[in-house]
């Protein structure tokens, strides 16, 4: 029996299409590299290789009539149509757990870079300014001050975790309290954004989220306030944020996703007061290889005719 075929929607990790490129017939990208030849092939199509900033709207799964399952390289699976998938009788996958850790570094690694002004330091040193001009502004303190977390899921409780480390207070805000954390809950975010410090945003994207963080949460987080995202661009207002940065409603922020990635406003590259980084969260050999494996191992389990290793919610 032939290998079955897999179209790849966007640039997968390199990691991720070794495990594929062995296993099946990969068509990489021919939706949008060649319409014609994926119009010939789509009939035989049977899964599609997806990464987390992925798009897989209803559109192409309806091209797709022996479509199965959908493996997101990824948590995050906000760029899927899942209802749609289902419609078609596919299941979807994606990769929890095996990032946890790594988002959660990044996200103290931001804050402690924006409050710290890591970057500014390092170019203060390699630029002489040290030696010319003296030392540096001061910056602000971490160690216990108020973190609130928006989300509360699997990294959120990583990120927690690391916080209560360093011995923050720490409250969150997510749709409803958990019985599991020992935290205070906030309803809302401009509630929790009005007594913390820092606010790190690790809450699913999508819809539901859109632009939860908005200009009347900025104003509650106030002028010494510190926004950190690790979650996805689309659940900041980043009009509202940069105008928030511009007039000094904010402190600063530490931000590793983007509205209209790869593309970043030059508002925010030109910021002094704002670290950026190029959506890295779970951006290591170690876990890109956990991830990769667990990705193709959702492919192969479902070619075994096997349980799904890790489907989502949904599709549970
Ligand atoms: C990756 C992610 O950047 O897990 C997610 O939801 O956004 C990331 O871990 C991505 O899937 C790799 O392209």
């Amino acid at each position: 029996m032939s290998a079955p075929n897999i179209l790849a929607v966007s640039q997968l990790s390199p990691l991720y299409l070794a495990h594929l490129n062995a296993h099946f017939t990969v068509h990489d990208r021919l939706h949008v590299n060649n319409p014609e030849q994926f119009k010939a092939i789509a009939p035989q199509i049977r899964a599609i290789a997806a990464s987390g900033e992925s798009k897989v709207p209803a559109s192409l799964i309806e091209l797709l009539p022996k479509l199965e399952i959908i493996s997101v390289f990824g948590v995050g699976y906000d760029g899927v149509d899942v209802q749609a998938a289902i419609a078609r009788g596919a299941k979807v996958t994606h990769t929890p757990n095996v990032l946890n850790d790594d988002v959660a570094d990044l996200a103290i690694g931001l804050m402690l870079a924006a409050a710290r002004q890591l970057p500014a330091s390092d170019v203060y040193v390699k630029t002489g300014t040290w030696a010319e001009k003296g030392p540096m502004p001061l910056a602000r303190k971490v160690s216990g001050a108020r973190v609130g977390i928006v989300g509360m899921g699997r990294i959120g409780q990583a990120i927690a975790k690391r916080a209560a480390a360093f011995d923050m207070s720490i409250a969150y805000t997510s749709r409803n309290a958990r019985a599991d954390v020992p935290f205070k809950h906030y309803a809302s975010a401009t509630e929790l954004a009005a007594v913390s410090d820092y606010l790190v945003v690790i809450t699913p994207g999508g819809a539901t989220t859109k632009h939860l963080i908005n200009a009347e949460v900025l104003k509650a987080l106030g002028k010494k306030g510190i926004l950190v995202n690790v979650a996805r661009g689309s659940v900041v207002d980043e009009a509202a944020l940069i105008s928030a940065l511009v007039d000094g409603t904010i402190g600063g922020a530490g931000l590793d996703v983007f509205e209209n990635e790869p593309n970043v406003p030059q508002a925010l590259r030109d910021m002094p007061h704002v670290v950026l980084s190029p959506h890295i969260g779970s951006a290591t050999t170690q876990t890109r290889q956990a991830m990769a494996d667990l990705a193709f191992g959702n492919l192969q389990s479902h070619f075994a005719g096997q349980a799904l290793l890790t489907p989502v919610p949904e599709c549970m």
